[in-house]
């Protein structure tokens, strides 16, 4: 059977996305191996949908095709870390900084300068090597590191964003703005507790 040649780029992503878990994970228990802690609650990862794909190729003007998807759509691969502490997240980052493997490609610290709409989250755009048989190929990838707090805002958030298909009522766009607020100074509230336990606890 001709296998197509979307069938052939989303094998890539898959590959991609398998190598990318693997970095994090030898990252992440070489940490906790050298520190005797775990800054990561947990990790998830996804390859962005056919549907999803063609959706922002729309939304920004682009014509479908599977250029256009790996030349304009940089998180069809895409982690997500989830960290207990703000101070963790920025852990994470040095650490995939510091890879050997990925090459990073941009960020956005949208931690230290939130969204319009209140969303906070560290993003890394990197280039993940794929070892073919004859040849390498680097992939790109996001990498979306957040405290559980940012993720509780932007999960729900992102619920509500579908609920209205996008088109919210500015009442509640401000209700959800000022949520993320309070989330920000509860993240801070842990950070400086946490900050108190390692200084007089560990
Ligand atoms: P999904 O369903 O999460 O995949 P670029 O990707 O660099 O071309 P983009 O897409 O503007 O440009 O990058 P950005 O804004 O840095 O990151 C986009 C992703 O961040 C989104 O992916 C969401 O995952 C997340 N995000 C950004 N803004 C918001 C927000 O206001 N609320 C929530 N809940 N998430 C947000 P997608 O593709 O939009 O969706």
């Amino acid at each position: 059977m001709k296998k197509t040649d979307f069938e052939q780029l989303m094998l890539k992503y898959e590959f991609a996305k398998e190598t990318l878990l693997t970095e994090l994970d030898i990252l992440i228990k070489e940490y906790e191996f050298n520190n005797d802690r775990n800054p990561v609650d947990h990790v998830k990862s996804r390859i962005k949908t056919k549907e999803s794909a063609i959706g922002k190729l729309q939304r920004r003007g682009y014509e479908v095709n599977l250029d256009n998807i790996s030349k304009h759509i940089h998180d069809m691969v895409g982690a997500r870390i989830i960290c207990p502490f703000i101070s963790d997240v920025y852990e994470i980052v040095k650490i995939i900084k510091n890879s050997k493997l990925f090459k990073i490609q941009g960020e956005d610290n949208y931690i230290a300068n939130p969204k319009e709409s209140g969303y906070s989250s560290y993003h890394l755009n990197i280039l993940v090597p794929i070892h073919l048989n004859n040849t390498v190929d680097y992939i790109e990838a996001e990498i979306q590191i957040r405290t559980m707090a940012m993720d509780f805002w932007a999960s729900l958030d992102h619920k509500m964003r579908y609920k209205y298909k996008k088109d919210i009522p500015e009442s509640i766009k401000d209700q959800i703005h000022n949520v993320s607020v309070d989330v920000k100074k509860l993240d801070d509230k842990m950070d400086k507790i946490n900050d108190i336990i390692n200084e007089n606890y560990r």
